[in-house]
């Protein structure tokens, strides 16, 4: 098949039997290299019980993104986008972080030189425990003004009928997320930027990668010459890509991953 994945690892098994089935090349890889980056996308906290957004149960399904998530969407109908978020931000406060993001902070501390870059607003990788995180597309937890951009502190309920206004300029307020068509903060797309290529090892987990910017980075970090490691129950446009394709739930792979390197990792000698 052309362009297939070097490597295909099956994960239709779970914990120790699923390690046999493990390329101990992927195991090697991540024992020896320095500089690891991963990109998560909805599918890392679909085990949490929070929505996918292309997925059979997504999001999208019952919304449409152009309906919600855009700013055009917000003048117009700021009622119905708040009622949304609202709903969005009931459900995320009720979740938990799932064995997939507590494994991923589990392996920063492995890593001197670690990235944890998140599509997802649901702020679960930092509840995890992740610490150097880059939330590329926002945090629901937080308000910003639509006009100003000031931040405000996070109202857990916005009445959607009597939508707050901005002290410093009267604009209305909003979730601190990046919508359709909306710049992504240029600090954290250009930090994001270097670090995917300068990885040595780019995992790519649980998104479809389709959103750009952040469906670009797993590539260019893949031309920097970095290995590409997909985890995806699905495939995605990365797949034929990835050096290993690992056909699997985050919260499957992730924790018996992370077993295999610990107390066996250390960073290579400089
Ligand atoms: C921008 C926040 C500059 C709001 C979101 C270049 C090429 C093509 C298009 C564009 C381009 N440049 C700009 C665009 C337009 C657009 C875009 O990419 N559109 C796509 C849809 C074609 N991009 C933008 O507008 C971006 N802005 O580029 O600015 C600019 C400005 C003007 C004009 C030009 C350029 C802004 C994008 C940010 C949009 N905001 N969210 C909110 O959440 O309410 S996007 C939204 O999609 C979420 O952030 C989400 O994270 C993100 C990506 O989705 P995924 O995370 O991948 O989730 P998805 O459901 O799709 O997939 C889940 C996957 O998980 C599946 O594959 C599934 O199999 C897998 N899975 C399921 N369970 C598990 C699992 N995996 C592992 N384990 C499991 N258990
Ligand atoms: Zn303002």
């Amino acid at each position: 098949m052309t362009g297939a994945p070097a490597n295909i690892i099956v994960g239709n098994q779970v914990g120790r039997t699923y390690l046999a089935a493990m390329t101990n090349e992927l195991v090697e890889i991540m024992l020896n290299c320095r500089r690891c980056a991963v990109l998560t996308g909805a599918g890392i906290s679909a085990e949490s019980g929070v929505p996918t957004f292309r997925g059979k149960q997504g999001l999208w399904k019952e919304f449409k993104p152009e309906e919600l998530a855009t700013m055009s969407a917000f003048m117009a109908n700021p009622n119905i986008v708040w009622q949304w978020y609202n709903w969005r931000r009931e459900l995320m406060g009720k979740v938990e972080p799932n064995p997939g993001h507590q494994a991923l902070a589990e392996l920063e501390d492995m890593f001197t030189d670690f990235t944890l870059i998140t599509q997802n607003i649901d702020g679960l990788h930092r509840q995890a425990g992740s610490k150097n995180i880059l939330e590329l597309h926002g945090n629901i937890h937080r308000n910003k003004c639509a006009e100003c951009n000031q931040h405000v502190a996070a109202q857990t309920d916005i009445d959607p009928d009597n939508i707050p206004t901005c002290e410093q300029c009267g604009g209305r307020i909003r979730p601190d997320v990046v919508w359709f068509g909306e710049m992504l903060d240029n600090d954290i797309i250009s930090t994001a930027f270097r670090v995917s290529e300068e990885s040595d090892v780019f995992l790519s987990i649980g998104t479809s990668a389709v959103v750009h910017p952040a469906a670009s980075l797993p590539m260019m970090a893949k031309r920097s010459g970095a290995t590409l490691i997909e985890i995806n129950p699905e495939r995605t446009p990365l797949t034929e890509l990835a050096d290993f394709y690992v056909s699997a739930r985050s919260g499957e792979f992730l924790p018996p991953l992370v077993e295999q390197l610990r107390g066996r990792r250390t960073d290579p000698k400089a």
